[in-house]
């Protein structure tokens, strides 16, 4: 196969440990895991499904933060080496588009995309139930929400890293407001953040792989290749004692996102370590970020651990698109009912 790059930035100080040997699969996990463990700061029981971002130097990070009462609100954290993370206690303070205080009732599953030196965060907020909440910063001082871009219920908002054919594109699953027995991945595009349309059938569930039988979810903002845009994503069977989170690889197509080239039929990573077994809820690794160098083609992936811990593990952009392709099964791609 012909060499595969990143298209992108450098990243240079991104955390990294070289395949081990007899790892199993194609990505590997970090041998410190977990990164952020119980009770990280004052008054957060657990911190998981969280997202992070290279920050000039540093490194920034919004944070899916279980506080003691048992609701989830979003703090910001910031690390020198992305692997340990200082969170703050306050939550993110956010206002409205005229500075006025707006805070979500809950907020969690946030994601964090840079576009156009904005940084845009993407969460589950409530809005009449479980629906998508959006806000921007351009200095992790001031944060603005913005309209929430669709109606409930939907989560697992993903944003593309840059515009394409000059529209802001963003994925999304359409869901209930409780646990949500089934979903599939669709695609939005907007030409101002406000209004979305041109909606499109991404993937199924289902196929051959049975760990993605339930439902499915956008991952970490994808992650533009040479090959089409690698979206990591997490995919859900039932079992007798609840469902199990495992997470996906796919490739989309890079000026057409909605239509899939390769996804693999096989997951790239299960619950198999205590931490990813073992928590408030058991079996889920449910990814929400990467750190990626265009360089060297490194792809560091942040996963939430049995809704408990922050993990880590890596891949690099050869390894992981040449095993997509070669499991590859597309399932229930864009040929759709409703397309225009
Ligand atoms: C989903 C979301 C995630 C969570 C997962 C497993 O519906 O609520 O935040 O990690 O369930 O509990």
């Amino acid at each position: 196969m012909k060499e595969v790059r990143i298209i992108g930035e450098k990243l240079a100080n991104m955390p990294w440990e070289d395949k081990p040997e007899g790892a199993v699969g194609p990505v590997w996990r970090h041998s410190e895991n977990p990164i952020v463990k119980r009770n990280p700061t004052k008054g957060i029981a657990r911190i998981f499904n969280s997202a992070v971002a290279a920050y000039g130097d540093r490194f920034v990070g919004v944070f899916r933060a279980e506080t003691i009462n048992g609701r989830p609100h979003l703090h910001m954290g910031w690390s020198d080496d992305a692997l340990n993370w200082s969170i703050e206690e306050q939550r993110i303070d956010f206002v409205d588009e005229d500075g006025q205080p707006f805070q979500p009732n809950y907020a969690y599953d946030p994601r964090l995309v840079k576009v156009e030196n904005t940084y845009y965060i993407i969460w589950c907020t409530d809005f009449y139930g479980a629906a998508i909440g959006v806000a921007k910063t351009d200095d992790f001082k001031t944060f603005i929400r913005l309209e929430n871009p669709f109606l409930p219920f939907n989560r697992n908002g993903v944003l593309f890293p840059r515009k394409i054919n000059n529209k802001f594109v963003m994925l999304s699953r359409p869901s209930d407001s409780g646990h949500t027995p089934f979903g599939d991945v669709f695609l939005s595009e907007s030409p101002d953040f406000v209004y979305w349309g041109k909606h499109r059938h991404v993937m199924s569930k289902g196929g051959q792989g049975w760990w993605q039988s339930v439902k499915i979810g956008g991952g970490p903002a994808p992650i533009e290749t040479t090959e089409g845009w690698l979206m990591f994503y997490h995919g859900v069977t039932g079992t007798c004692n609840g469902l199990v989170y495992s997470m996906g690889a796919v490739i989309l197509d890079l000026d057409e996102p909605s239509k899939v080239k390769y996804r693999s039929s096989n997951y790239v990573l299960t619950p198999e370590e205590w931490y990813e077994e073992r928590g408030f809820v058991n079996n889920v690794i449910f990814p929400c970020a990467t750190l990626h160098d265009a360089e060297t083609g490194k792809i560091a992936i942040y996963y939430g651990a049995a809704d408990t811990y922050v993990g880590l593990a890596y891949t690099t952009v050869d390894e992981i698109v040449k095993y997509v392709k070669d499991t590859s099964e597309v399932i229930g791609d864009d040929e759709e009912i409703g397309k225009i």
